[in-house]
Formats: structure tokens, sequence, C-alpha cells
């Protein structure tokens, strides 16, 4: 069975993962192991009087309570966001100070005010509770509308108005003109609602400090580990470099929530060196949704212009993004760079243009969730394409063939160049699978059943594998982002991959090592995957944006460029042949058209031997590369969603969901299938079912699993999943991502069936129940 390029090779790290022997950071137990619990804020907002810290430093096991003052007064620097992002009248942005431990105020319910460090979990809880913080409290606000209102209470000082930044992007008075003289125009105010990531496995650090060699070490669920040691090493002052490992293992799930540095871990590196002990400290799914990064929490009015043959004349949209209490990681680039960019989706649209304030609020801070950014975009656009339809009269495939882009390369006018695609490809392909011909005697058939049936469509672009560095870094990137791989050929002619990304769930260990067995012809087996250490890998910008495929897989194939030329020239040596004839295949490395061969552990251990090598070749063979690739790579894809609506309760049941995908090459069609299931149920999770809520005072209202509802099996249909792909010029596998495209594409096609099913436009995501019932009975 070939288990190449294209093969459904089973996940090779299953294995571990289903018997329960996989290693997370919470299974790491250091000898002399203590636990930090942290004090965390119950108010949205207040001033830190004092902290009396005395009742839990006297119970019997606790080893001590530290507090921001001693963070600060150690040099611990304050946490920042990597994206630097220009106003519109050319001003900074408005990066208030984020401390791991607060220092004068709180400012969301969870802020964290003091660490508890004890003998055990069960302890450091109970003297967390023991600590007295004297706040006064403030006025809060959580919403991101009323925290731009005058007189709203003020977040950080040097945020006047709570903005942090009001960016532009696209030409305003072009478009503005477009609209004008538009035949028909189509307005929307677009909410998207606030998520929380509920990664499988919570998140977990333990830190411990070696005082003999001043080091440290940091096992934590990252999904980007070296990213984590740069931060915490040149901003945060915790350690140098050199001196600091760190360490994500097997990680359960991140969904983008992941990436951040949290205070979690700054503050338990810390505290290991104030202590002496090795701390741990582990999320429960309360903390968790109090701390993790959410995402989305766009408010936004868009105005689509069209000409009387139903073509896109101007789009305009203006956004307000909640950012929470403080600026995460790359929280900045989320609303800008990751959505704004993206708004001219399938269609040539000559003219756009989108304004974004980002804005604080008394709640969790808002980052990257599964998409970031391009969900938003779709959604507002997707809803817009289904409403211009229907208000026009048109079919709504109809009017997306209309506008779409056929010709590529395509200059979008808000910096994106498409660089391959075949919407037509998509939307076809998508169409006759979902039956869509036979959509009207369904319709007629649920109607005698007393249900009201709906067809909605999402044809969606997203940009994955954001690239080039020298780009990204014009536009205030804080990094690059490219990716690193070394390719180790040990002695017997096993190999080691030793990449910069990392998995959490989208089974590297077997599609990496799937295109390099298939390269140097062995056995699957014979190949392992290293990630995940900062001692082990040399550097790594780590998986997120759906850019291992296209980004840490190209490194791979850079470097395994480098091994296999060493290997033709060591073979055509030993061979006596040229090295043009030397062809690798069958496990052997042959001289074509003869029956000169060597094995290809053979190769391997001449390289290592020495003994017969061509005059000044080095000994050895492995060989790195760092790729920088060109351009994004450009996802796209049509999904149909229909449904069927009970209209005396409003519940809506998903009976049938169909997405034909480009992801160029694909690797391994199974896991690619099982990324896109995942990532439709996230979607229809949002589209039906999630919301984070806060109340008007910042406090969370949807704190756990019974309030916030996350999609079970009874929720989700069966997909039908096809490809359509189209080769990405831009990589050496010709792949496109497809880690995010099922969360980005599904939630617009969700809500246009369930509003084509009742009739009504208002509804709002999540289409719950209550509210279906509700957009239905104010039609009526
Ligand atoms: N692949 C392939 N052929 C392609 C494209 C990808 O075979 N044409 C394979 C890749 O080799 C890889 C997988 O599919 O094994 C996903 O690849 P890619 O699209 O490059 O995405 P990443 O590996 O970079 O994963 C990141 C992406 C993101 S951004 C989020 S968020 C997300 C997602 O992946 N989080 C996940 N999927 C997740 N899946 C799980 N189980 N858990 C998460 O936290």
């Amino acid at each position: 069975m070939s288990t190449g390029i294209g093969a459904r090779v089973k996940r090779k790290e299953d294995k571990r993962f289903i018997t329960g022997k996989g290693k997370y950071t919470d299974d790491v137990r250091s000898e002399n192991q203590a636990y930090a619990a942290f004090v965390r804020s119950p108010h949205a907002h207040a001033k830190i009087k004092g902290i009396d810290k005395s009742a839990a430093l006297a119970m019997e096991g606790v080893i001590d309570v530290l507090d921001g003052h001693q963070l600060t007064g150690d040099g611990i620097g304050n946490i920042i966001c990597g994206w630097a992002i220009t106003s519109k009248d050319g001003s900074a942005m408005n990066m208030g100070a984020w401390s791991a431990l607060a220092t004068e105020k709180v400012r969301y319910v969870g802020d964290a005010a003091a660490v508890v460090i004890a003998e055990t979990q069960a302890l450091a809880r109970i003297a967390a509770e023991a600590v007295e913080v004297d706040y006064e409290v403030l006025p809060a606000v959580s919403n991101a509308k009323k925290a731009l209102a005058d007189g709203a209470p003020e977040i950080h000082d040097n945020a006047p108005g709570n903005l942090i930044y009001d960016w532009e992007i696209g030409e305003e008075a072009a478009t503005d003109a477009a609209l004008s003289e538009a035949a028909h125009v189509t307005e929307m105010e677009i909410t998207n609602n606030r998520l929380s990531p509920n990664p499988m496995e919570p998140r977990s650090a333990v830190a411990t400090y070696d005082a003999a060699e001043e080091h440290y070490t940091l096992y934590t669920t990252s999904q980007n580990p070296h990213v984590a040691r740069l931060v915490l090493s040149a901003f945060y002052q915790v350690a140098p470099e050199h001196k600091l490992r760190v360490i994500a293992p097997d990680v359960g799930g991140g969904f983008g929530s992941k990436i951040y540095i949290y205070p979690e871990e700054i503050t338990c590196l810390w505290a290991s060196m104030k202590t002496n002990r090795s701390v741990k400290w582990t999320s429960d799914r309360s903390e968790a949704f109090i701390t993790d990064a959410h995402g989305r929490d766009h408010i936004s009015t868009a105005k689509m212009g069209f000409d009387a043959d139903g073509r896109i004349t101007g789009f305009k949209v203006d956004t307000i993004a909640n950012f929470g209490a403080y600026m995460s990681l790359f929280s900045s680039a989320v609303p800008t760079y990751l959505y704004a960019t993206l708004l001219s989706g399938q269609y040539d649209i000559q003219n756009i243009h989108c304004n974004v304030r980002a804005v604080y609020t008394n709640t969790v801070p808002v980052d990257a969730y599964r998409g970031a950014g391009r969900p938003e975009a779709c959604y507002l656009i997707e809803r817009m394409m289904e409403t211009a339809a229907r208000e026009m009269g048109k079919d709504p495939s109809e009017l997306r063939r209309a506008n779409f882009v056929r010709e590529f390369p395509h200059q979008t006018p808000v910096i994106m160049a498409y660089d391959a695609g075949d919407f037509d490809a998509n939307l076809d392909q998508a169409r006759e699978a979902a039956d869509v011909a036979g959509f009207p005697a369904r319709k007629e058939e649920a109607a005698k059943r007393g249900k009201l049936r709906g067809l909605g469509y999402s044809s969606y672009i997203e940009a994955c594998g954001i690239a080039p560095s020298a780009a990204v870094g014009s536009l205030g990137a804080g990094v690059g982002l490219w990716e690193s791989a070394e390719v180790r050929v040990n002695p017997v002619g096993t190999i080691e991959i030793l990449t910069g990304s990392h998995s959490h769930g989208q089974g590297h260990e077997t599609t990496f090592a799937q295109i390099v067995a298939e390269r140097f012809s062995i056995p699957i087996e014979n190949v392992s995957i290293v990630h995940g250490d900062t001692d082990k890998v040399q550097f790594g910008m780590g998986t997120y944006g759906s850019r291992s495929g296209a980004v840490g897989m190209s490194a791979i194939v850079k470097a395994m460029d480098k091994v296999e030329a060493k290997v033709r020239k060591i073979a055509a040596h030993v061979l006596e042949a040229s090295e043009d004839d030397i062809v690798i295949e069958g496990g052997e490395v042959k001289v074509k058209g003869t029956d000169k061969a060597m094995g290809w552990h053979e190769v391997g251990l001449s390289a290592y031997t020495a003994h017969n090598l061509p005059p000044d070749m080095e000994p050895g063979l492995k060989e790195s590369a760092f790729y920088d690739p060109a351009n994004f790579t450009f996802p796209a894809g049509a999904y149909i969603c229909e449904v069927e609506v009970d209209p005396e309760t409003g519940v809506t049941e998903i009976v049938r969901f169909t997405a034909s995908d480009d992801f160029g090459t694909i690797i391994n069609p199974m896991i690619v299938e099982g990324q896109v299931h995942g990532g439709i149920a996230q979607g229809i999770g949002q589209a039906m079912l999630e919301q984070v809520v806060y109340d008007d005072d910042g406090q969370l209202i949807t704190g756990s699993y019974m309030d916030y509802t996350m999609p079970r099996a009874a929720d989700l249909p069966f997909y039908d999943v096809h490809h359509a792909s189209t080769i990405c010029p831009n990589n050496p596998l010709g792949m496109k991502g497809c880690g995010e495209a099922g969360a980005i594409g599904s939630p617009p096609a969700v809500i246009n069936a369930i509003t084509d099913a009742i009739g009504s436009n208002t509804l709002a995501m999540p289409a719950t129940p209550h509210a279906v019932w509700s957009a239905l009975q104010a039609a009526q």
C-alpha cells in the first residue's frame, strides 16, 4: 500500500493517543513539584488597594504568596502585542500595560492579582481563597460599542475613549462614489459572536529553575514553543534564551488559543526561581473560560453596491472589534491584516474600503481563534451576497458567478494577490453533490410535514501561511513567518525530521513522514518527526494560520533537496556513475538502466563511515533549511447547507452539509477530511450554539458548559466533503492549508440556509431555537 503523497495513511500518532499513552504537560511531575493557584479578580474593573496574604501564608504547606509588585520589582516585563498597527492618522496603537500579575488595577473577571505556591494543588486553591484583596470596584464596560460611547469607563490611561487604533484600508472616496452610483445597495449590520476556544486539553505549565545552572525549563501547552521562548526572553526578561528550554509535548488541541504567552506561564517561571521549586499550574474548565483568549466579537455595518447586471461595484465596511482588557500577542493583526484584506472574497471588486476600530473592554482578551479574522470577513461577505441576491430577485449562486474572479494572479484592492483558484469548479461540484436541482421537491415534501426547508451557500476564500516575512514586517509584524526543518539521515538509513511546526491534533507525525518516505523510497515507519522542544529543534515559528503544510512541509522539502543532492554525489562516487543517472526508488539508490545499486541504508552508512566519499565531501548526512514563502496560499471552496426548521419551536436540523474545497495538492485525504469535518463542526457551533455572554457589568454569564453550548455529536450532520483542487504555484508541493477552512466557510452557509427557510433575514448567530422562533414570529 502506498504511503506517499495522496495516500490515506492512518495517523501514526493515534496509537499513543487512543491507548492513553500521550504525554501532556500535566503528566510531567518533577521531584520537587509545587503547585500554583491564582488569586483571580471577581470584579471586571477594580483598583487594588491592598493584599492581605497573612491567612494564606499561615497555612501549613503554603510555600509563598507572590504579587504583581514583586513580579515587576524583579524586572519581569509587561505582556506585549507583537504586531504594531498604525492608525489612519499616523499614530501608534494605544497598548495598555499588562502585567502577568496585576499591580494597580484588575481589568476583567479572572485577572490575577496574586499567586499562591503550595505543596498540593488542592491546598494552593484553598489558600488562594484565603488571600484577601482589598478592591475598590470601578464601573465596567463589556460591549465594544458602549466602550466607545462618551462617558464610558476608561480601562487604560493611555487609551482615551478605550480606542486602541482607528485603522483603514482601501480607497474611501472611490468606494463611496461607486456606492452612490450603484443600481442596488444592500446594507446590513452584522455581529460576529464572541467564542471561547475550548480545546480538549486545558492550558498547563510546569516551570523548573535550576539554580546551579541558572537555567529554566518550561513544559507548556504551546503551539509555538520557540516563539514562546523568544518572547519570554526578549520581552519579559524571564531568562536569556540560552538559559531557557521550552517544551510543548503532546498538546490536546489549541485552535489558536495556545499561540499566546499568557500570564500563567510567565508567573510559573518566575515563581520557580523565587521558591526554588518546580511550579505547576493546570487550568480547569472554569478557569479556561475566564482566562483563555476568546475569539471573534465584531460589530460591523456594511454596504455593497451592484450594477444592473448584478456586478459588485463597491463594498464599504465599518467594524468595531472588541479586544477585551488587554492586547494579546497577535490580537491587533486579526481584525486588520487577517480580516479586512479578505473582504474581496471570491469576487472581482474594484472598490473596497474598510475602517476598523479596536476597543478595550472589561472582558477576557480576544485574539486569533480558528480562522482568525477570515471567518468574520467570510461571514460578512457571504451574508451580504445571499441577502443581495434575495433583494434583487437573483439566484444566489448565479449572483456569485457573475462576480467570481476567473483570471489569476488577481490583485484585490485590499493587498491580497490571489495566485490560483477555480471558484466555478467548486460551486459546480458542491451544487451537484448537494442535489440543488432536487431541492424544490424536498422543500415541498418537508412543507407537507409542517417543516420549513432552506438552502444556503457560502463561497469562501481564505489566506493561510502568512508570508513573506519582509512583507509582513513592513505591515507591522514583530516576527518573520518562515519555517525551518532539519532532515537527519541516521547511519542505518532511518530518518528524523526536526520541524519548527507544532502538531496539536493535525497529524503532522503522519503527513510529514509521508512526504519523506515517498521522496527517499523508504518505509514510513523509518521516519520520525521531532517537534515541540527548543533544545532539539533549531528554531521554528510554530503552528497557526494553517501554515504547517504550505510553509513547514516546504522547509522539509528544501532540506530534502539538499540531502538528495548529497546522496546522489555519494552514490555516483561509490557506483562509479554520473550523478545525473542516479535514481532513488524501491528502497535503493540506483544507476538508471543498470543493475548497479546501493541500499538506502548503505548510502547512510557510507556518509557516516566516510571511508569512501568523494574528495572534499564532509562526512554525515543531515541538512537543514529555512523556507520563507513568496506569498500566502489561498484555499477556497463552496459550502451548501440544507436545513429543516420546526416553525412551532424554532428547532433547526441540518439535514445536509456539502463541501467542495480547493486545498491544492492533498497529502493525506483522510487527515484533510478530518480537518474539514472539525472545522465545519466549529463553524456550526458558532452559527447555532456557541456564544460568550457578559452582562453589562462585565460578569461572564457563560462560564461553564451549562451555559456555553459546545456542539455535540447529535447536533451535527454527516458531511459530504469533496475536493476540486488547483495547484498553489508558491510552494514546492503545491499545497494550500486546510486546517481552518471549515470554520471559515460554514457559518454563513448555515445562517443563509436558516434565513432562507424562515423567510426572515433578521437572524444573528447563534441561531438557537429561541432566536429562530423569534425571527420567524417577527417576520409574520
Ligand atoms: N494537509 C494535507 N494536504 C493539504 C493541506 C494539509 O494533507 N493540502 C495536512 C497537513 O499535512 C497537516 C494537516 O493537513 O497534517 C493540517 O495542515 P494545515 O492546513 O497546514 O494546518 P496546520 O497543520 O498548520 O494546523 C493549523 C490549523 C489551525 S490554524 C487551527 S486553529 C487548527 C487546525 O489546524 N487547530 C486544530 N486544526 C486543528 N485540529 C486539531 N485536531 N486541533 C487543533 O487545535
